[in-house]
């Protein structure tokens, strides 16, 4: 385990072990393997070493296989060393896996949480291998205790929630496990595509997002031998325990990412001094890594332990190309970013131009190379501004207009600064004051990273006025003489702190309290507090003075003011303020009156709001198990189910992770659950509350309830009202009309749309077309079509040869006259003899049945009536459009109309075939026959459309038709109607559970004529 620092679990190291895997799958690709599958691994840099060992042997082949790399994690949902998922989807994407995956260790049952996170933001297809459960010890024989049935079970829900492209099980499972699995899974189609790759930065432990919002990702700059005398000491020392406190204090202190140097005068084993720490920091540190190092050779060795993505610091063009040169392949390889210094071959670029030329040269040489912009993180230089230099005088606001160029003409491309070479050589009290303004300016260029500590800076507004002042006329350089009044001013004060600290008068305690939230000062915090206990009570001091304080703290930081560390002081200072409160406070506890699970949700480590729920419901009587943060779907609903609790409580402050919130509602109510969920926090609000309070994507509000709370003591009401029946159920009413009413509003296009699939409802919104014309149909009710209409040679007519060359065939060449000798040549011959051999040995036997109903549509539902009796059978309620025109499939029907269904199949004789051939490892055969039947479904489908145009005596092109899980209808759930309808299965063709047609080449539609009638999309949207 080379990730491991333990010296007897990580001997071997990661360049041996590609060369171990690359010897081993040589000859296997030699003998044919049609895919690599690195599994169960335990530690990141040894699945690395796989998959590259893997990518060597296949160019030394000469055969390019796929990559499924998957990794193991314990019941706790970690990989044994402690890597979170999502930081092991951030390197196995980076080092071209082509799917990454679960395996092992757990059963299915703990993977829903880990699997959720990887659908939602791995960016790679998923696989999933489980066990038969955990192994229970029964009578000393190890028993995998998950039936077959139930392992389908969850793999099919997987396959359809998390988008799962592989499948399959892994100890204890056995032949009949995976029997009900192929069963369970059948026809499910092609998995969703995985998101869009986004910039991220990872350790050994965590990701982290290499754009900050707000800006700017905050690179600690103390683990750096070159500009810390204590970690020069510490190196000197060999204190490998003294640097992790130095690190560690760094990241508490809010650094995204640590800056990482240990070149030293004295030694000149920087290249295993860098190893060791990179090894030891990257296990025990959740902040990425930046190595920072002038040797290529050092760079390169960290490069290779490091078990994530780090940013290299730097690479520029001095001596040409030569560092650039070496340090290219590596970024390349290993997925790492850069920073890439302003300096040419004629020196430090000083001007602005001059820094764009620099920067332009390395970003076109880099995207040749194949990097992506956002591996580059341009250091356009800071100077300082202490020598007073005539030459330098203007290089502040250089720098500031050098950022806006390098983000404007280099798109994708970030920016960095080590702010604090700005104020080199002045003295203690002025630095923070100059790297401050410096700062400040350069985030507003739209600086995105800065090498900083954050002791050297300080928030502008508490930056006094007249520093400022001369502080922004030195490095916008506005006058000649900034630099000398700068320091007489300081000269004259005396130390800048004192200035900064000079007692502050207040006119009220109340006023003095929110100033130590805001201004981060613990000292006098519980005198100020007594003072304001003196007028009001405990819950006044919170709700008049704190949380006032921490909003102005937050709107500061969203405005650019504070930067991180200082929010993370300023919650310190807060949390020690309601924990002194919480004596002051009443206490209602002689029993208890429900139970609440509560939580901060998974990705989120914003807890004060929470605390503050947990401090307001336990000192009124509730019982809170409070889950802490970061907690994922599952536990959340799983512990609602063991702690018996009477209601859920979620906290979230950011809006993307405010999304989880809807994830708890659709897994409660899957298992039929029916708590209350009351959800608060800053990212949301109360019509949040009404759209999540539906179960995604239906009409159908969650049976629980969702309630919004704007604070605690909302929640507190909430949750006595939920005890009392009858109020419960007023305050349920409640809920419903009112989300109901935004819902309308929304569809109605009176209010902007976003957060769920908006989809459906109400009758209000008009039609988008105009009346269907009138039609009479040949006969009322469903027929099967007899074999002789349907010979298979008109029906291979009807083939979209498109997409059965491109998409089941993956006929893909660049040119257009390549394709088309390509079909000529080869293809176009394949086909022919392939349809011959389907009719002579009867592979493909198509069967259909369809009919003509009658039917009522009304607002966005279609009732079908039988033929016969008159009576509803089916009412479809169809998803309206939310943008102009407001489409929706009922709108193509009239109050009195006629309705076409129709299911074909080809039958599941090519399933059969297609199996026999795989299980004889005839896989090239057994893909041109799925393929051409897939495509001859659908051209029967084509065909027999053609066929009810005609019996309708409509013009060939007149009507569209339409199906179940496709984009105007998506809700796949429907089938059950058609199957009410037409009764399929009288042609063989039946349903699963999840409405999945078998056999797998069938369709099934809803035949429209209105002229009118196109193809759309219902849209689903995200976000709060
Ligand atoms: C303190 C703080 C932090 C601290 C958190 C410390 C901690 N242990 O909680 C630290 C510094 C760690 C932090 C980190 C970040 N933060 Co922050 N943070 C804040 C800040 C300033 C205050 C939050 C707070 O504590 N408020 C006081 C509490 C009491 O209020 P509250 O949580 O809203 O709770 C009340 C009600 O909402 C309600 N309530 C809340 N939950 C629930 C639940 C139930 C069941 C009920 C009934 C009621 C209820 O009751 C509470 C009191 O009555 C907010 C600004 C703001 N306006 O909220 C930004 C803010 C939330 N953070 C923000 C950001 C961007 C971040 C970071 C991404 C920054 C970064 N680039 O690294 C990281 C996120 C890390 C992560 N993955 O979660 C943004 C979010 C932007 C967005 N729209 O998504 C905000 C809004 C700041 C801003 N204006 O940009 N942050």
């Amino acid at each position: 385990m080379p990730s491991s620092s333990d010296p007897d679990l990580g001997r071997v190291g990661p360049a041996e072990l590609v060369e171990i895997f690359r010897e081993q799958a040589v000859p296997l690709l030699r003998g044919g393997v049609d895919c690599f599958i690195a599994e169960t691994a335990q530690d990141l840099l040894e699945l690395r070493s796989q998959i590259f060992g893997a990518r060597k042997a296949m160019e030394e082949v000469g055969r390019r296989v796929p990559v499924i790399a998957q990794i193991t994690l314990d019941p706790s949902g970690r990989m044994l060393l402690g890597t979170e998922p999502l930081s092991a989807a951030v390197l196995i994407s980076a080092c071209g896996a082509d799917v990454m995956g679960l395996n092992c260790s757990t059963g299915p049952r703990e993977m829903v949480d880990p699997l959720r996170a990887l659908a939602e933001h791995a960016p790679l297809p998923l696989s999933c291998q489980p066990n038969a459960g955990i192994p229970e010890n029964r009578e000393g024989v190890a028993v995998y205790p998950l039936q077959p049935g139930e392992l389908a079970e969850y793999l099919a829900r997987f396959v359809r929630d998390f988008r799962l492209s592989v499948v399959g099980g892994c100890c204890g499972t056995t032949p009949v496990h995976l029997k009900q699995v192929v069963e369970a899974i059948r026809g499910t189609g092609a998995a969703h595509k995985p998101p869009r790759r986004v910039p991220m930065l990872s350790s050994g432990l965590k990701p982290a997002a290499l754009h900050q919002e707000p800006r700017p990702l905050i690179i600690g700059e103390r683990v750096n031998s070159q500009g810390s005398k204590k970690m020069k000491e510490l190196l000197l020392a060999n204190d490998i325990t003294g640097i992790l406190g130095v690190a560690r204090e760094q990241v508490e202190g809010g650094a995204h990412a640590l800056d990482v140097c240990v070149a030293l005068t004295e030694r000149a084993d920087e290249q295993e001094t860098m190893t060791r720490v990179v090894r030891v920091l990257s296990g025990q540190i959740e902040a990425p890594l930046c190595i920072d190092s002038t040797e290529p050779e050092v760079i390169a060795a960290a490069l290779e332990w490091l078990p994530g993505i780090g940013i290299v610091n730097s690479v520029h063009l001095e001596r040409g190309w030569e560092k650039i040169d070496k340090i290219f392949p590596l970024l390349k390889q290993y997925g790492a970013c850069t920073v890439a210094m302003a300096i040419d071959e004629k020196g430090m670029a000083l001007t602005r131009d001059r820094k764009l030329e620099v920067a332009r040269r390395i970003y076109e040489r880099a995207l040749k190379d194949g990097l992506q912009p956002w591996q580059l993180l341009f250091d356009v230089l800071t100077f300082t501004l202490a020598t007073g230099d005539e030459q330098y005088k203007n290089s502040a606001v250089e720098t500031i207009e050098g950022i806006g160029l390098v983000k404007e003409k280099l798109p994708g491309a970030l920016t960095v600064l080590g702010v604090s070479n700005v104020s080199f050589g002045l003295s203690r009290q002025t630095r923070p004051i100059l790297n401050s303004v410096f700062l400040t300016h350069c985030l507003k260029a739209g600086l995105d990273a800065a090498i900083i500590n954050p002791r050297d800076i300080l928030p502008w507004n508490e930056i006094p006025a007249d520093a400022r002042a001369l502080a922004e006329d030195l490095v916008l350089a506005r006058r000649d003489d900034a630099l000398t009044r700068l320091i007489a001013h300081f000269e004259a004060k005396g130390p800048a702190k004192a200035a900064v600290e000079e007692e502050q008068h207040f006119d009220t305690p109340e006023a003095r309290l929110h100033h130590m939230i805001v201004d981060r000062q613990q000292k006098g915090l519980i005198e100020a507090i007594d003072e304001c206990l003196k007028t009001r009570s405990a819950v006044g001091v919170i709700n008049d003075v704190l949380l006032g304080a921490m909003k102005e703290v937050g709107d500061r930081f969203g405005a650019g003011e504070l930067i991180l560390p200082f929010v993370l002081q300023s919650a310190e200072v807060m949390k020690k303020a309601v924990a002194y409160l919480e004596q002051f406070m009443e206490k209602n506890d002689s029993y208890s009156r429900g139970s609440v699970v509560l939580a901060t949700v998974f990705g989120d480590v914003h807890d004060i709001g929470k605390n503050l729920v947990k401090t307001i419901l336990s000192n009124n009587g509730y019982t809170v198990h409070d889950l802490g943060k970061q907690v994922p779907v599952d536990r959340i609903v799983n512990s609602a189910v063991e702690k018996k609790a009477d209601a859920i409580g979620l906290s979230a402050l950011l809006v993307s992770t405010s999304r989880q919130m809807p994830l708890v509602v659709q897994e409660m109510d899957r298992r039929g659950l029916k708590l209350p969920i009351l959800i608060g926090g800053a990212a949301i609000n109360r019509k949040y509350g009404w759209r999540t309070a539906y179960v995604d994507g239906t009409d159908r509000l969650y049976e629980g309830g969702v309630y919004y709370c704007r604070d605690a003591f909302e929640g507190l009401d909430t949750m006595n009202t939920l005890q009392d029946e009858q109020e419960r159920s007023k305050l349920h009413d409640k809920l419903r009309r009112e989300a109901h009413l935004h819902r309308s509003m929304v569809i109605a296009g009176a209010e902007r749309a976003s957060g769920q699939q908006l989809a459906a409802v109400t009758d209000v919104a008009p039609r988008s077309v105009s009346p269907p014309p009138k039609v009479s149909p040949p006969f009322w009710g469903s027929r099967i079509v007899p074999p002789e209409d349907l010979a298979l040679r008109d029906i291979f007519d009807c083939l979209d040869l498109i997409e059965l060359y491109k998409l089941q065939w993956g006929v893909k060449v660049k040119s257009r006259e390549m394709y088309q000798k390509l079909i000529a040549d080869e293809f176009a011959g394949k086909r022919h003899e392939l349809q011959e051999e389907c009719i002579r040995n009867g592979w493909l036997t198509p069967k259909v049945i369809y009919g003509y109903f009658p039917c009522s549509a009304k607002g966005n539902d279609l009732t079908v009536l039988d033929a016969e009796t008159r009576k509803p059978t089916w009412t479809f309620k169809f998803p309206r459009k939310i943008e102009e025109p407001r489409k929706c499939l009922a709108d193509y029907f009239s109050e009195d109309d006629v309705v076409a269904f129709q299911a074909v199949t080809v039958g599941d004789r090519a399933t059969q075939m297609c199996a026999q051939w795989e299980a004889a490892g005839e896989f090239t055969k057994s893909y041109f026959l799925h393929g051409l039947a897939v495509e001859t479904a659908e051209a029967l489908a084509e065909y027999w459309h053609r066929r009810v145009r005609a019996e309708m005596g409509l013009p060939p092109e007149q009507g569209k038709r339409y199906s179940a899980g496709y984009p105007a209808w998506p809700d796949l759930a429907d089938q059950a109607g058609v199957w009410a309808i037409l009764h399929p299965e009288r042609i063989g063709i039946t349903l699963t559970e999840a409405h999945q047609m078998v056999p797998e080449q069938s369709t099934s539609a809803v035949i429209v004529w209105h002229p009118e009638a196109s193809y759309y999309s219902v849209r689903t949207l995200t976000g709060p």
